[in-house]
C-alpha cells in the first residue's frame, strides 16, 4: 500500500508539473484517507482526482463478499446504521490499476436530528384564494422574509398552515439529515388539512386537493436544489392516460382597478380575476370569492406573471348538489398530499422507491435531502374557490420509529 501510495504521489506530482499551472487541484484533495468518521444519514461525497478507463467502488463484507456500490469516478456515502463499513475503491486501467481499501465509521450525530422539517429553501405559491394570508403578506414582505415566514411555520411541531395556492404552486424543504429510502419502506410523511364529508359511500371524498412531491438527492452536497435532478413520486394516477405530463400554465397578475365580473349568486366577486393559459390551448380565470378579500396573486413577486410547470392530474371535484352549493373533491388512491386525512398514516406516507426520471424510468435513490411539493390540479369549484394543496407538516418516519 504504501509502496502504491508513493507511486500515485509522484505521478500525480508529474502531471501538475506537466501541466503547469492550469491544473488547479490541489494534490491534497486528491488520495482518500484510510479511515473516516461520519455521522449517520449524513452523505459524504468521495472526489478522487486520480483518473482511469473505469472504477469499482464496493462495500465489503467480514467474510470476504461484496457488494457493488458504484462505477462512477465518486461516490456518494450514506448509510442510516451506526457501524463499520469496509469500502474499496478500485481504478480499474491497462497501465495504472489503483486498489484502496479504507473503513468508514458511521457514528451518531453530536446534535440529535429532528424528525420533521428544518429547512424552507423556496415557496413560490400559485394564485389562489388564501394566497397573501397563510401565510400572511405584510408591507415590506419580500421572497426572503415570506420563506422565512414558511420555514418557521412547517419546521417542527409548528404546524401552522400554509398554502401552495392553484396548479403548480410549490415549496421546497429539508430535514437536517437525509432521509434514507429504506427498501420495502415507506419513509417520510406530509401531512395537509384533507377531510372526508362523505361517510357512507365507498368513494373516499370531501377535501382532497392532491399535491404532487418531487424528490431530490443532493449529491453534490451543497445543500442546494442547483444541478441536482428532480424525480416525482410516481403516484395513482401517475400512468393513466388523463394525467398530463409536462404541463405548463402561466398566471397573469390583474389589474387593481379592472373590470370586476361578479355571478348571480353573489358568491363571486370577479369569475374573470386572474387569468391563465396553458400549453393544452386553454385558458381560463382563478375566480375571486367573497370570503376571501384580499389579492390572490402574491403580493411579494416582482414579475407580473407567473409560469410552473408538472405533470396535471384530472380534474377530482363534482358539484354533487348540481346547484354549485356542494361539492366533493374525491381523494385520489395514494401518493398525493392533502389527499387524505393526516389520520390515514399509510395514505400521508410516501416511499423513495415511487420516484421516476422524466421519462417515467423507476430511478433508484439512496435517500432524498430536498422534497417538493406542489398543487397537482388545476381546477376552481365555485363558491368554495380554486384547488389549492395545503401543507401543515412533514416527518422522517424512520426517526419517528425510533422516538
Ligand atoms: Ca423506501
Ligand atoms: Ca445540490
Ligand atoms: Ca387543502
Amino acid at each position: 500500500m504504501r509502496n502504491a501510495c508513493v507511486f500515485i504521489l509522484i505521478l500525480l506530482s508529474m502531471s501538475f508539473l506537466l501541466g503547469g499551472c492550469e491544473r488547479k487541484t490541489p494534490i491534497l484533495s486528491l488520495g482518500l484517507d484510510e479511515q473516516y468518521y461520519l455521522p449517520r444519514m449524513q452523505a459524504y461525497r468521495f472526489v478522487p482526482g486520480y483518473t482511469g478507463e473505469a472504477y469499482r467502488w464496493t462495500l465489503v463484507f467480514l467474510d470476504g463478499r461484496d457488494s457493488l456500490l458504484s462505477e462512477e469516478q465518486s461516490y456518494t456515502f450514506v448509510q442510516k446504521e451506526e457501524g463499520t463499513y469496509s469500502v474499496r475503491f478500485e481504478i480499474l486501467d491497462p497501465v495504472n490499476s489503483y486498489t484502496h481499501d479504507f473503513k468508514i465509521e458511521v457514528v451518531h450525530e453530536v446534535v440529535e436530528y429532528s424528525p420533521y422539517i428544518s429547512r424552507v429553501l423556496e415557496y413560490r405559491p400559485a394564485p389562489g384564494q388564501f394566497v397573501n394570508e397563510i401565510p400572511l403578506y405584510e408591507d415590506g414582505d419580500t421572497e426572503e422574509t415570506i420563506r422565512s415566514k414558511v420555514e418557521e411555520n412547517i419546521s417542527g411541531k409548528n404546524d401552522v398552515m400554509i398554502t401552495l395556492g392553484g396548479f403548480g404552486g410549490y415549496v421546497t424543504f429539508g430535514f437536517d439529515h437525509t432521509v434514507i429510502n429504506v427498501k420495502e419502506k415507506r419513509d417520510f410523511s406530509i401531512l395537509g388539512n384533507a377531510f372526508y364529508s362523505l361517510v357512507d359511500v365507498g368513494r373516499k371524498g370531501g377535501s382532497c386537493e392532491p399535491g404532487i412531491v418531487l424528490v431530490a438527492f443532493d449529491w453534490n452536497q451543497n445543500g442546494l436544489p442547483d444541478d441536482d435532478e428532480w424525480f416525482e413520486l410516481a403516484g395513482s394516477e401517475y400512468h393513466k392516460p388523463e394525467t398530463i405530463k409536462n404541463y405548463e400554465i402561466t398566471y397573469f397578475c390583474p389589474d387593481p382597478d379592472k373590470k370586476l365580473f361578479p355571478d348571480e349568486t353573489g358568491q363571486l366577486t370577479d369569475t374573470a380575476y386572474i387569468r391563465w393559459t396553458d400549453n393544452q390551448g386553454e385558458t381560463g380565470y382563478t375566480e375571486k370569492n367573497k370570503f376571501h378579500v384580499q389579492a390572490y396573486y402574491p403580493k411579494w413577486v416582482k414579475e407580473d406573471q407567473l409560469t410552473f410547470r408538472g405533470t396535471r392530474l384530472k380534474k377530482n371535484a363534482e358539484d354533487v348538489s348540481d346547484m354549485g352549493t356542494y361539492w366533493v373533491q374525491y381523494a385520489y388512491d395514494w401518493g398525493y398530499v392533502d389527499n387524505h386525512p393526516n389520520d390515514s398514516t399509510s395514505l400521508i406516507s410516501f416511499d423513495i422507491d415511487w420516484a421516476v426520471d422524466s421519462t417515467g424510468k423507476s430511478v433508484e435513490l439512496p435517500g432524498v435531502d430536498l422534497i417538493r411539493v406542489y398543487t397537482g390540479v388545476n381546477q376552481t369549484c365555485g363558491w368554495i374557490g380554486e384547488t389549492s394543496t395545503e401543507i401543515i407538516r412533514a416527518e422522517d418516519l424512520h426517526l419517528l420509529e425510533e422516538k
